[in-house]
């Protein structure tokens, strides 16, 4: 059987900032799941990730730390590599917009993006007016003006609010014109802001949507719902246009030889979602020397893409990303003609769409007076993974993030849950069943697989549910199911448990040698399934148990999780501890 190919990416994150458990729990630990479980499956995967370094957040936070977009960006990108590989969070490449080994050929396939798009003339161009900072010299982004609400509620009276944001108001939940606010202030300067003529580059969304929506119908039942009735409902409301062009500076220049072009960049979401393909150019570029090889996985239909993404970036991935990929193969006329009839290109050569975008929701977090709150910088309450590190070990969290993944909705981190799931979970449950009989098969067997001549239907019936296990844990993790995967797992390790209570080999070794024998073949054949079942999602622990066990990597696999260890085969040495035990 042919291998199958995929190409997965996590969300770029933008490199102003440190990574904390909400990151972790919304795209990178799935996606890492994801990757690790088709490797063991013998699926061919390229797993591609980096930072998001353009826009005008990064250049705000720069001025703020009094230093250059590029220092900070390349200074955070690292401390985020950093945090990913602590979690052990392996991508095959990590690469980051704006970085120098990556920057040229990010922008050459950023501009070619673009500029397909535009020769298929799917953007307008349109002059109007914004406000400007003139003491920063910049334009003013939506987020970056406050101002009193204009608003009228609903009994007459006006809403007032004076911290109303440039793009919404949180007191009356309205959106906000900026162009509009009552004493407008620049949230950079402090100053007040001006209204100045600028003119951008407009992508027409909104024809897209005929396509798009036969799309969805096409991969609907593979998709999450809450991903699905978003990208519906958006289209149901009509696809706004969007400008896809910037009055920056920092990030990619706008590639076209007209003189309003000048001096303005692609907008950071229009180029953020071309860095999954051109770090993929990279990577082939140094794997087989040529980088034009990501052709390959981009527009091959042998080769299956898959987003992992947190909610706030769904519009971005399901629908605009789509829109850009079909733009540079459709022309605008070609669209019409087409009506609402998506056929995915079954050549080489087109962009394919993705496969699967697989959004979570957030994680918040729950304080210990059981305030459920959003994680944020400025509220100080975020477990950022750096600090995480400093004392605990990755699988605990890996362990947490997944059997508390906010999957279909919002879920929250507690601290007091997380200690009580490593010590009654992690410890009591599966480190205890796999060290409960390993100074019974060190002292009365040497370390070899004893006999199981004495096994009878309880040790049957236990090896019937685990062989079931390698099929079902793996059909929940090709439907994106994670935490539904590794509670199947751990309910293993609970019936493990309970079957080594009713053995009780601790006395049977005294009375019964055959019984205590075979008990103790049936509790290594089972930690070999549960094992390497676990290592998508605890690859520290499953290390140890592998090298506990003896077990060549090569084998250590998903299809042979139940293979059986042969009488004889010698084990390898006492695990090291597992896991240790938290005090709250
Ligand atoms: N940097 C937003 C975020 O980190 C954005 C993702 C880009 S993915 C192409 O939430
Ligand atoms: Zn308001």
């Amino acid at each position: 059987m042919s291998k199958r190919r995929f190409l997965v990416t996590a969300a770029l994150p933008y490199s102003n900032g440190r990574l904390h458990v909400g990151h972790i729990a919304g795209a990178y630990l799935p996606a890492d799941i994801y990757v690790r479980y088709l490797r063991s499956n013998g699926d061919d995967v390229r797993f591609i990730c980096g930072s998001d370094d353009n826009g005008v957040a990064i250049e705000i936070s720069a001025r703020l730390e009094k230093t250059t977009p590029a220092e900070l960006s390349t200074r955070y990108n690292k401390k985020q590599y950093a945090d990913f590989e602590g979690l052990g969070i392996h991508f095959d490449i990590y690469g980051g917009t704006h970085q120098p080994e990556y920057v040229e050929t990010h922008n050459r396939l950023s501009q070619e993006f673009f500029k397909a798009n535009h020769n298929n003339g799917h953007f307008v161009k349109k002059s109007s007016e914004q406000l400007y900072d003139a003491q920063a010299d910049q334009f003013l982004p939506d987020r970056y003006v406050k101002g009193t609400c204009y608003h009228t509620l609903e009994d007459g009276t006006p809403c007032g609010n004076p911290e109303a944001l440039g793009d919404q108001c949180e007191q009356c939940g309205n959106g906000i014109d900026p162009l509009q606010l009552i004493n407008p202030v620049s949230t950079i300067t402090g100053t007040t802001p001006e209204q100045r003529t600028t003119t951008h580059w407009y992508l027409q969304l909104s024809k897209f949507q005929g396509m798009l929506a036969d799309w969805f119908s096409l991969v609907s039942l593979d998709w999450r719902s809450t991903v699905i009735n978003f990208a519906m409902g958006a289209i149901k409301k009509g696809l706004p246009e969007r400008a896809m062009t910037r009055d920056l500076q920092w990030g990619v220049p706008v590639p076209l030889d007209d003189p309003d072009a000048q001096g303005k960049v692609l907008y950071v979401w229009f180029d953020a979602p071309i860095g999954y393909v051109s770090f993929t150019a990279t990577l082939c570029q140094q794997l087989d020397g040529d980088w034009q090889k990501y052709r390959d996985w981009w527009q091959n239909p042998d080769c299956k893409i898959v987003h992992f993404i947190g909610e706030d970036n769904t519009v971005f991935h399901a629908l605009i990303w789509p829109a850009m990929l079909l733009g540079t193969q459709y022309s605008s006329k070609e669209i019409a003609a087409r009506g609402s009839t998506y056929t995915a290109p079954k050549e080489r050569g087109y962009y394919q769409l993705p496969t699967n975008v697989v959004a979570n929701a957030f994680l918040n977090i729950r304080t210990r007076d059981q305030k459920e709150e959003k994680i944020s910088k400025s509220r100080k309450n975020a477990i950022w993974i750096e600090d995480y590190l400093k004392t605990f070990d990755p699988d605990p969290l890996r362990y947490y993030l997944t059997i508390n993944a906010p999957e279909s909705q919002r879920t929250a981190w507690n601290i007091d849950d997380f200690i009580e799931r490593n010590n009654a979970e992690l410890i009591a449950t599966l480190g205890n069943f796999v060290n409960r009989w390993q100074k019974i098969v060190t002292d009365d067997f040497e370390r070899k697989v004893p006999s199981a001549d004495c096994a009878d239907q309880l040790e049957a019936d236990l090896l019937a549910k685990l062989k079931a296990l390698p099929k079902s844990v793996g059909d929940d993790i090709e439907a994106m199911r994670f935490k539904s995967a590794l509670g199947r797992i751990m309910d293993g390790f609970r019936e493990c448990n309970r079957y080594i209570d009713t053995r009780e080999p601790w006395k049977t070794r005294k009375s019964d040698g055959p019984r205590c024998a075979a008990t103790i073949h049936t509790c290594i054949q089972a930690v070999r399934t549960l094992g390497t079942l676990l290592e998508p999602f605890l690859p520290f622990a499953a290390e140890k148990i592998r090298q506990s066990l003896n077990v060549p990597t090569d084998q250590w696999i998903w299809s042979k999780a139940t293979d059986e260890l042969p009488i004889g085969h010698a084990l390898g040495p006492i695990p090291d501890i597992l896991f240790r035990k938290i005090d709250p």
